[in-house]
């Protein structure tokens, strides 16, 4: 009976979660990356090997990148792309050097995640990430000001976006600015509103269409390198999974991700699948998704939204919401019996709950309320195990 690697996401010795409270969690993974070396340039084998070594240091094990970013000029073909594309070949190789094999990185233009409200009171008076429809359009509409942003929407939703703007007080607003653009953690970049607008408005010319074109020539670029040192790719799906602010977005459903395997079919390339982010569209049939793309899934990330009709969703705990964990675990323990492997995954977000409502940790990324999603996670793991398995 294989079970999957147990891994949790480090932000490096920064992280108020530490990696003795990762041991203690149970996790035997570390998923990180090196948050200090600039969007772009080279991860050096000294670099890579020093965090290797902290975190065997504490019995651990550097599982998972996540993420070498991806320069915003490879994703629209621009200035140095070339030479960034390069760099990351290098990173890829250094980290094969030092025995870290799996590499996550995403093609989501200029944010990465994005959720407008990052304390969301749950009944139970945890706190959750939540993505509020009318908030993220008063966002657009009346702060950012994005032009061509009207057209974009029905009256009907403008309207809602302005009955919501005008509920606002001047610190309401000043928080959805920040956690619209100030970058939540893995992002590593943050913006002023002209710098964020500046930054969308390099996108004007990039359609759907040309923007995936980018993507296919960078994974046809970073792929066979991946092969020659045995890491494997694992791309993030877009979080929310749809088009937003005017930017093409091309990683939502399995769809996207067959056009890119068809592109580019090299061993390496394959999938980090996050139910939290395919999850929020009613037309991803996850359990079935994980069963169909399981040759390809190098990585798992798992949590549950919940969506409303007026598509709002939050970040429900790791059994509830919409996303069918039972059946998405199923699917997983299935593939890693075919493939003979086992597989990472990490709890994915979690809520601040009980000490982690007196702590600042990064959002979505506390102690104990990862600690209850993986606790969560593995029973239903060991318990499905058990009865399918011997
Ligand atoms: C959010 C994360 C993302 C993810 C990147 C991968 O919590 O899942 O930031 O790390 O998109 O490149």
């Amino acid at each position: 009976m294989i079970l999957s690697e147990q891994t949790w996401r480090w932000y490096g010795p920064n992280d108020p979660v530490s990696l003795a409270d990762i041991k203690q969690a149970g996790a035997t993974g570390i998923v990180t990356a090196l948050h200090h070396i600039k969007n772009g340039e080279v991860w050096t084998v000294e670099e890579i090997q020093k965090r290797v070594d902290m975190i065997e240091k504490m019995g651990l094990t550097w599982s998972v990148v996540e993420s070498i970013p991806v320069h915003e000029h490879i994703k629209t073909q621009e200035g140095d792309y070339k030479k960034y594309i390069e760099n990351y070949k290098e990173s890829i190789r250094n980290l094969a050097k030092c025995g870290v094999m799996i590499v996550t990185y995403n093609f989501m233009p200029v944010l990465d995640w994005t959720r407008t409200d990052l304390a969301y009171t749950m009944p139970d008076g945890s706190k959750a990430l939540r993505f509020e429809r009318a908030a993220f359009m008063a966002f657009e509409l009346f702060i950012l000001k994005r032009p061509g942003a009207e057209a974009t929407y029905s009256q009907e939703d403008i309207a809602k976006a302005i009955a919501r703007y005008r509920e606002m007080t001047q610190e309401d607003k000043d928080l959805l600015v920040r956690n619209m653009i100030a970058g939540l953690p893995g992002a590593e970049e943050s913006f002023t509103l002209e710098e964020f607008q500046a930054q969308l408005d390099r996108y004007k010319g990039i359609d759907e269409e040309t923007l995936r074109k980018n993507l296919i020539e960078f994974v046809r670029e970073i792929a066979p390198v991946a092969d020659e040192v045995g890491v494997k790719l694992a791309i993030h799906p877009d979080d929310p999974p749809y088009a937003i602010l005017g930017l093409p977005r091309i990683l939502s459903t399995e769809a996207d991700f067959n056009k890119l395997v068809e592109a580019v079919p090299n061993e390496s390339n394959g999938l980090c699948f996050c139910t939290g982010s395919f999850g929020v569209r009613a037309d991803n049939d996850l359990p079935n998704m994980i069963k169909r793309l399981g040759d390809r899934v190098n990585f798992v990330h798992l949590r549950s939204t919940q969506r409303d009709v007026e598509g709002n969703f939050y970040e429900a705990n790791h059994l509830e919401g919409d996303v069918d964990m039972y059946n998405v675990m199923k699917g997983f323990l299935e593939i890693q019996q075919k493939r003979n492997i086992s597989i990472p995954f990490r709890p994915d977000h979690g809520h601040q709950m009980l000490d982690d409502l007196n702590k600042k940790t990064n959002p979505g990324y506390s102690g104990i309320g990862r600690l209850r999603g993986l606790a969560e996670l593995r029973g239903l793991e060991k318990g499905i195990a058990l009865s399918l398995y011997k």
